[in-house]
């Protein structure tokens, strides 16, 4: 059970993964909000848009056209962040001035070729196909010799910066492990020099005997609100097996991959009926680079909106100079993404009006 303070009076969590403090003031939702309210992401797009540069068939910005595809369907950005070719070369001034080359890849991951659809609107099959994606892609882009590290990642909804709320994702790799993750893999390979064990596993062990903040589970995969979330409703999905990579995961592991990624995303649309905006992505074992056997897949939600579909957190003031902050608690938060159920609130509608 969860000590009292921990629940009513102003205190901090740690985060094991990264290392770093967040400060947690429980009641603090009460406060009037005059601030800037957001627009969600409109509900009634058309199964398909002529102006869409992700639409099968459509031109995209870069003169390059489309397949008619009917699966998934993946591209290198047509303006990528990371370019394969570039010259090996460090530059370093008393290590004040430090700069190095960065080589790398960006890809777009069209989810579906329906316009219209999320992850949470697609059936289970299709999703499975985003599984079967991610793995072929992660493999491919880790054998590229120079590379060691894959982000696959979904920026959903346009206050988190999607362009397009056609159901895509991205993929970047890298020739250096990108910070979060190297300081991820760092604490876990520590934790199991330390204590002989996986991080993950222990915590979901701590996680399941108490449940508070678990939100779902299947034979495969587990959703809690961490500890020490940031976000209003961050969620962490962590694999059982303490395997490395999506690409590892058997047929029956990847199908719930599948299953617990569209009841996460059913949950987050019903929390305030609507689109429900957020950053994702995977932490994997990178393809090179030895950590101790100790990479465990996972996946981070990070959602900013924090009361309705309009008022947002925003990581600004004490978040930018302090530590970060959260208002409702990890255990509040939970409560709410379990209470809302996995019937997505647009069939809801359909079935209660019919009724
Ligand atoms: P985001 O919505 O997460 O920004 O991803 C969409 C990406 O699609 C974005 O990185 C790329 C943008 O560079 N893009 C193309 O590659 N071709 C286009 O025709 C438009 C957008
Ligand atoms: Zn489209």
């Amino acid at each position: 059970m969860l000590d009292s303070f921990l629940r009513s009076e102003p205190h901090r969590r740690y985060d094991p993964l990264q290392g770093e403090w967040v400060v947690v003031s429980p009641h603090r939702t009460q406060r009037p909000w005059q601030g800037q309210v957001e627009k969600p992401t409109p509900d009634d797009r058309p199964t398909y848009d002529p102006a869409c540069y992700l639409c099968p068939g459509n031109h995209r910005a870069g003169g390059a056209r489309n397949p008619d595809y009917t699966s998934t369907y993946v591209f290198t950005n047509d303006f990528p962040s990371l370019l394969p070719d570039v010259s090996s070369v460090s530059f370093d001034e008393g290590g004040l001035l430090h700069a190095q080359t960065e080589r790398g890849t960006s890809r777009v991951v069209c989810f579906s070729p329906r316009h219209d659809l999320t992850l949470a609107q697609m059936d289970p099959a299709a999703v499975r196909a985003v599984v079967d994606t991610w793995a072929d892609q992660y493999d491919e882009l880790a054998a590229w010799p120079f590379v060691h590290h894959v982000q696959i990642f979904e920026n959903r909804g346009a206050m988190m910066g999607a362009s397009n709320p056609h159901p895509h994702g991205q993929l970047w790799a890298t020739e250096h492990i990108a910070e979060t993750p190297r300081r991820e893999l760092g604490h876990l390979a520590e934790y199991r020099e330390r204590r002989g064990r996986a991080l993950l596993s222990d915590y979901l062990a701590l996680e399941e005997k108490d449940g508070e903040r678990v939100v779902c589970a299947n034979d495969h995969f587990v959703v809690v609100v961490p500890f020490w979330a940031v976000w209003p409703f961050e969620t962490l999905l962590i694999s059982r097996a303490p395997v490395g990579t999506i690409s590892e995961l058997d047929d029956a592991g990847r199908d719930a991959l599948a299953d617990i990624i569209r009841r996460l995303t059913i949950r987050y649309d019903n929390v305030f009926s609507t689109s429900f905006p957020y950053s994702m992505g995977f932490h994997q074992r990178p393809p090179r680079g030895d950590v101790g056997g100790a990479a465990h897949l996972h996946a981070h939600y990070y959602p900013p909106l924090l009361r309705s579909a309009t008022v947002r957190k925003f990581m600004v003031g004490y978040e930018m100079l302090g530590e970060p902050q959260r208002d409702i608690t990890p255990e509040a938060a939970a409560e709410r993404l379990r209470e809302v159920g996995e019937l997505h609130y647009s069939q809801r509608t359909a079935t209660e009006a019919q009724a």
